[in-house]
C-alpha cells in the first residue's frame, strides 16, 4: 500500500462547530452577532487605530489617564464575571427542539403538549451540583438536567435532576444540606466531593436523606455522558386540561442511547486526565451531527390513586415506581446545536421553577414550593436586575407585554404614557386574557388547615424506598454502592459519624450495612442510626431503577474506540475493523507512541490521531489491538500502552485483538485463552483472517453491551 491510510473520520473527532455554517438560528435569536469583517471600535463606535499599545509619555514613560480606550477596555475586563451559581455552578448546555408524538389534550391544555406539528425550541443545561465552575465533570454527584421550553404560550422551565428523588423534604433544610456538602468553610476542602465529615454528619442525622444517599453512591452519580442519563422533574406536578380537570404528573427524560455509567476508579482518573469530559462529549457529538435525544416520559395519576400508593407523592424523597404507574413516552427532545457563546447562553440562562404555562401547575410538595421562591430570588443576585428575562437566552419567543418598567439594564424602549392597568388612555392595554382564551388560571385546589410548622406523618417512612432502590440493583451495581460507601466513609474522619451512617443503612438492610462496615473496622448496628422514621416493610424490585437491567436497545453509536498501533502495524486490520465500527456510528481513532505517520508491516502508512499518553485509556469506551509483530513489540515496551490495556480490562470495557495483537493482551495479564469463560467476558480475539469473519461483529456486540462486570478478577488487575 503506497498511500497514507486515514479513516475518514479519525482526525475529525473534535470537529468544527456546526454553527459556523448555520444561519437558521438567527431568526430565533436576533441578538446573535459576529465580528467577521468588522472594524475594531470602542463601545461607542469609535474606530480604534492601535490596540497594541496604551498611551504613554514618550516610548518608555508612564501611562496617561487620558487613555480612554485603555480605560474602557480594562474597566470592562475587570467586571467580566458574574457570581457563579450557589449550586449547579459547573455546567454545559445546548439548543434543540421538542416535539410531541400525540396530543395530550385529555390531560393538559398546554399548546406545546398538544400541537404535534410544533417543534418547540428548547435550551438544556446539564450540571454537577457541588463543585465550583471550574471543577471536574466526573465528580460523584447528582447531575442537573434543566430544560427551558420556549413555547408559544410562554417559557416553561422543567428544572430537574438525573435522579428522581432528593435529599430533603422541606426547602427550609436546603441551605443546611448545601452547606454540609460544599467544601468545609474553614479550609475550603474538599472541592466537588461528598466524601467528608460535614456531609455525612448532616445526612446521618437526617434519615430522610438515606434513599437519596443510595442513589448518590450508585452508578447514576458517575454517568458516562450527559447524553446517556435520565432526567426527572422529581416533584409531583399537575397537568390541567381545558375542562379544568387536574391529574398529578411525574416528568421523566429517557435517553435513546440508553443509560451508561463510568466506574469510580475511571471517574477519578478522568477528573485529572480530562476535567471537561462531559462538556467535551456533548460538544463533540453535536458538532459531529450525532444529536442526543431523549423521550419525554410521563407518569400520570389521579389524586385518588395517589392516596392508595402507601407513600406521599408530595414527599420528594419518594419516587413512583414504574411498575405502579407506567411511564408513557409522549414526545421527543433533540439537541442539535451547540451554544455560540458560553457566557451569554450557558452562564446567563436563568431557570425558574415558577416558569410554567397554562395546562401545567404546581403541587403542594414543600420542596417545590420553596424552590418557587428561591430561583427567582437567585437570578436577581446572579444577573443583577429584574430585567434578566430580557437577556436573549431567557427571552420568550412568543409576544409579551406588561406594565413592568425601568430597573437596571432595561433594554426595550417602552413607548407611550401608560404603564398601569386598568387604563382608558391605551384602550385598556395590555389587557387580561380569560382562561378560555389562554390566560393562566391557577388550579382551584381546595385547602384548609391550621398554620403550623410541622412535617406530615405521611412523610415519615425514610427506609422502605431506600430498600426498594437497593434490592432493585443487579449484583455488580450493589457491589458499586457498597464500594462507594466504603470509599466515602473511609474519608470521613469522625468515627461516630461513620457509625451513625452505617446505622442508618442497617435500618434499610442489615446485609448492606454489614458489607459497608466490613472494611471500616466496626460492626454495623441499627441502634447507631437515627430511626425517627418507620419502615413499612416488603418491597417488589423495580427493574427501571437499575442502569444495567434497563439497558434495552444497546448500540455503539458515538462510542469511542481506540486503536493502539506503532510502526510495523498491520494496516489491513486497522482498515477493516475501523470501517466496520464507523459504519455503526462509533468514533474510531489511531493512538500511538508519537504523532505523525506509522509505517505498515506490508508497506503503506497510517496516520496517528493521538498520542497514547495524551489520550489515555479512561477516555475511551473500547480498545482494538491490530496485528503486526513489530508494532506489538513496541507497544509492549511502553508503560503507557500496557497501562492502557490493563485499565480497559480493569474498568470492565471491551477489548479486541487480532493476530500478533493478542500477545499484547497476554503480556498485560489478560489471557485470551479465557475467551469463552466468564472471566474473559468482553475480550474478543482472533487471527488476522478472522477480521473478515465476524470478529468485528463480536466486538461491536461487546461495545454495545458496555461493561463486563462479571469479570471476576477486576480488583486484582494492577492499573
Ligand atoms: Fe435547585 N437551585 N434548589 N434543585 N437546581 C438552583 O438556582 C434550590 C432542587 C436544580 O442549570 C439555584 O439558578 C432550592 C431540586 C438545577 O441553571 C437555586 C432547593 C432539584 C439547577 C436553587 C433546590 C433542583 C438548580 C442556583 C430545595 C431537582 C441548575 C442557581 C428546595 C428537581 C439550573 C439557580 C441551571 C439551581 C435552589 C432543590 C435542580 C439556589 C432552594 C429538588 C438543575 O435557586
Amino acid at each position: 500500500m503506497d498511500k497514507d491510510s486515514t479513516l475518514p473520520l479519525l482526525s475529525n473527532i473534535r470537529g468544527p462547530h456546526p454553527n459556523d455554517a448555520t444561519t437558521k438560528v438567527v431568526a430565533l435569536n436576533p441578538d446573535r452577532s459576529t465580528t467577521a469583517g468588522k472594524p475594531l471600535t470602542s463601545n461607542t463606535g469609535v474606530k480604534i487605530a492601535d490596540d497594541q499599545n496604551s498611551l504613554h509619555v514618550g516610548s518608555r514613560g508612564s501611562a496617561l489617564l487620558e487613555d480612554a480606550f485603555f480605560r474602557e477596555k480594562i474597566m470592562h475586563f475587570d467586571h467580566e464575571r458574574i457570581p457563579e451559581r450557589v449550586v449547579h455552578a459547573r455546567g454545559a448546555a445546548a439548543h434543540g427542539y421538542f416535539q410531541m408524538y400525540k396530543p395530550l389534550g385529555q390531560y393538559s391544555k398546554a399548546q406545546f403538549l398538544n400541537d404535534t406539528s410544533a417543534k418547540t425550541p428548547v435550551f438544556v443545561r446539564f450540571s454537577t451540583v457541588g463543585g465550583s465552575r471550574g471543577s471536574a465533570d466526573t465528580a460523584r454527584d447528582v447531575r442537573g438536567f434543566a430544560v427551558k421550553f420556549y413555547t408559544q404560550e410562554g417559557n416553561f422551565d422543567l428544572v430537574g435532576n438525573n435522579m428522581p428523588v432528593f435529599f430533603i423534604q422541606d426547602a427550609i433544610k436546603f441551605p443546611d444540606f448545601v452547606h454540609a456538602v460544599k467544601p468545609e468553610p474553614d479550609r475550603e476542602i474538599p472541592q466537588a466531593s461528598s466524601a467528608h465529615d460535614t456531609l455525612y454528619d448532616f445526612v446521618s442525622l437526617t434519615p430522610e436523606s438515606t434513599h437519596m444517599m443510595l442513589w448518590l453512591m450508585s452508578d447514576r452519580a458517575i454517568p458516562r455522558s450527559y447524553r446517556m442519563m435520565e432526567g426527572f422533574g422529581v416533584h409531583t406536578f399537575r397537568l390541567v386540561n381545558a375542562q379544568g380537570t387536574s391529574h398529578f404528573v411525574k416528568w421523566h427524560w429517557k435517553p435513546l442511547l440508553g443509560l451508561h455509567s463510568l466506574v469510580w476508579d475511571e471517574a477519578q482518573k478522568i477528573a485529572g486526565r480530562d476535567p471537561d469530559f462531559h462538556r467535551r462529549d456533548l460538544w463533540d457529538t453535536i458538532a459531529d451531527g450525532h444529536f442526543p435525544e431523549w423521550e419525554l416520559g410521563l407518569q400520570i395519576f389521579t389524586e385518588a390513586q395517589a392516596g392508595k400508593f402507601g407513600f406521599d407523592v408530595l414527599d420528594a424523597t419518594k419516587l413512583v415506581p414504574e411498575e405502579l404507574v407506567p411511564v408513557q413516552r409522549v414526545g421527543k427532545m433533540t439537541l442539535d446545536r451547540n451554544v455560540d457563546n458560553y457566557f451569554a447562553e450557558t452562564e446567563q440562562v436563568a431557570f425558574c421553577t415558577t416558569h410554567i404555562v397554562p395546562g401545567v401547575d404546581f403541587s403542594d410538595d414543600p420542596l417545590l414550593q420553596g424552590r418557587n421562591f428561591s430561583y427567582l430570588d437567585t437570578q436577581l443576585s446572579r444577573l443583577g436586575s429584574p430585567n434578566f428575562n430580557d437577556i436573549p437566552i431567557n427571552r420568550p419567543v412568543c409576544p409579551f407585554s406588561n406594565n413592568q418598567r425601568d430597573a437596571k439594564f432595561r433594554r426595550p424602549i417602552d413607548v407611550g404614557r401608560v404603564s398601569y392597568f386598568p387604563n382608558s388612555i391605551n384602550g385598556n392595554s395590555p389587557h387580561e386574557t380569560t382562561p378560555n382564551q389562554g390566560g393562566f388560571e391557577t388550579y382551584p385546589e381546595a385547602l384548609s388547615g391550621q398554620k403550623r410548622r410541622v412535617r406530615s406523618d405521611s412523610f415519615k417512612d425514610h427506609f422502605t424506598q431506600a430498600l426498594l432502590f437497593w434490592t432493585s440493583q443487579t449484583k455488580p451495581e450493589q457491589d458499586h454502592i457498597v464500594d462507594a460507601f466504603r470509599f466515602e466513609l473511609s474519608k470521613v474522619q469522625i468515627p461516630e459519624v461513620r457509625e451513625r451512617m452505617v446505622g442508618n443503612l442497617a435500618l434499610v438492610d442489615m446485609a448492606l450495612a454489614e458489607r459497608v462496615a466490613a472494611e471500616l473496622g466496626f460492626t454495623a448496628n441499627p441502634k447507631a442510626g437515627v430511626n425517627n422514621g418507620t419502615r413499612k416493610g416488603a418491597v417488589h424490585p423495580s427493574t427501571a431503577l437499575s442502569v444495567v437491567a434497563s439497558l434495552k436497545k444497546p448500540s455503539i453509536l458515538t462510542r469511542k474506540v481506540a486503536i493502539l498501533a506503532a510502526d510495523g502495524v498491520n494496516i489491513a486490520d486497522v482498515e477493516v475493523m475501523g470501517k466496520a465500527l464507523q459504519a455503526q456510528g462509533a468514533k474510531v481513532a489511531v493512538l500511538s507512541l508519537r504523532l505523525g505517520h506509522l509505517s505498515g508491516a506490508n508497506g503503506g502508512t497510517l496516520s496517528v490521531d493521538y498520542r497514547i499518553v495524551a489520550e489515555p485509556s479512561v477516555l475511551w469506551d473500547a480498545v482494538f489491538v491490530p496485528g503486526g509483530a513489530q508494532s506489538v513489540k513496541a507497544l509492549a515496551q511502553s508503560g503507557a500502552a500496557m497501562l492502557f490495556v490493563r485499565e480497559q480490562y480493569k474498568h470492565a470495557k471491551p477489548l479486541c485483538a487480532l493476530g500478533d495483537g493478542v500477545a499484547l493482551l497476554e503480556s498485560a495479564g489478560i489471557h485470551a485463552a479465557d475467551a469463552t469463560s466468564a472471566k474473559a467476558l468482553g475480550v474478543i480475539v482472533g487471527n488476522a483472517q478472522a477480521a473478515q469473519a465476524g470478529i468485528a461483529v463480536a466486538f461491536e456486540a461487546a461495545i454495545a453491551h458496555g461493561r463486563f462486570f462479571n469479570r471476576t478478577d477486576l480488583d486484582a488487575m494492577p492499573a
